[in-house]
């Protein structure tokens, strides 16, 4: 079944390429698992691959999201996320900003990545489909991260943001029901997913705690 999205607001559960958390198992295999466990987002996030690398396996993850009904997002690279025709772009505060890439992505998501009160205000002003906020908790597979937010920024991102915003940094299971009770509906997991011996029963444990926030 092909599911037509508007936007991220159906969406619960955002999860990613496994990059260097493949450790030898099949990165496909691994996107396959969350989608089976629920994943409405998969993000091609492959930091320490070549370009060609990020192409070569976003083709084959452009196949199976398409097919599956899940959104495709590619992290950082405006080209690829043309040539693959992804769903959508994910900018960070260092990549380019909105304003240049929205001529090229019209019709498809855009989210920015926020760290601070002030950066939800400037990434809102650009008008993003979507933000994420982080990190919510420590992180060690970011590298240089910036500081813990703590659950509290959920509130701040009500009280500001127009558009969905997903929380992002340290969110494992175990801390998801502390997210929901703050009022946080979406969540994008690297670790605690992508680590797990069981890629699809986490993701369904975790999906199922979200979607009973209504
Ligand atoms: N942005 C803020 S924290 C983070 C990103 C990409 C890493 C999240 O990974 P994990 O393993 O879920 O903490
Ligand atoms: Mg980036």
């Amino acid at each position: 079944m092909v599911q037509h999205w508007k936007g991220l607001g159906e969406v619960c559960l955002y999860c990613f390429t496994p990059g260097r958390l493949a450790r030898g198992r099949d990165p496909l295999e691994m996107v396959m698992a969350q989608i089976r466990g629920g994943a409405d987002v998969i993000q091609l996030r492959e930091k320490h691959a070549s370009k060609r690398a990020r192409l070569e396996l976003g083709i084959k993850v452009r196949e199976i999201t398409r097919k599956a009904g899940v959104l495709f997002i590619v992290n950082d690279d405006l080209d690829l996320a043309l040539i693959l025709d992804a769903d959508g772009l994910h900018l960070g505060q260092e990549d380019l900003p909105l304003e240049y890439v929205r001529p090229f992505l019209e019709d498809k998501l855009v989210g920015i990545s926020t760290h601070s009160e002030d950066e939800i205000k400037g990434a809102v002003a650009q008008g993003p489909d979507y933000i994420a906020i982080g990190p919510i908790y420590p992180t060690e597979t970011k590298e240089d991260p910036d500081p813990v937010v703590g659950v509290e920024m959920v509130k701040t991102a009500q009280r500001l943001s127009p558009v969905p915003f997903v929380a992002i940094g340290g969110i494992t299971e175990a801390r998801v029901p502390e997210l929901v009770a703050a009022g946080c509906r979406r969540v994008a997991i690297i670790s605690d997913i992508l680590l797990s011996d069981d890629i699809e029963g986490k993701c369904r444990r975790i999906k199922q705690m979200l979607m009973q926030t209504g």
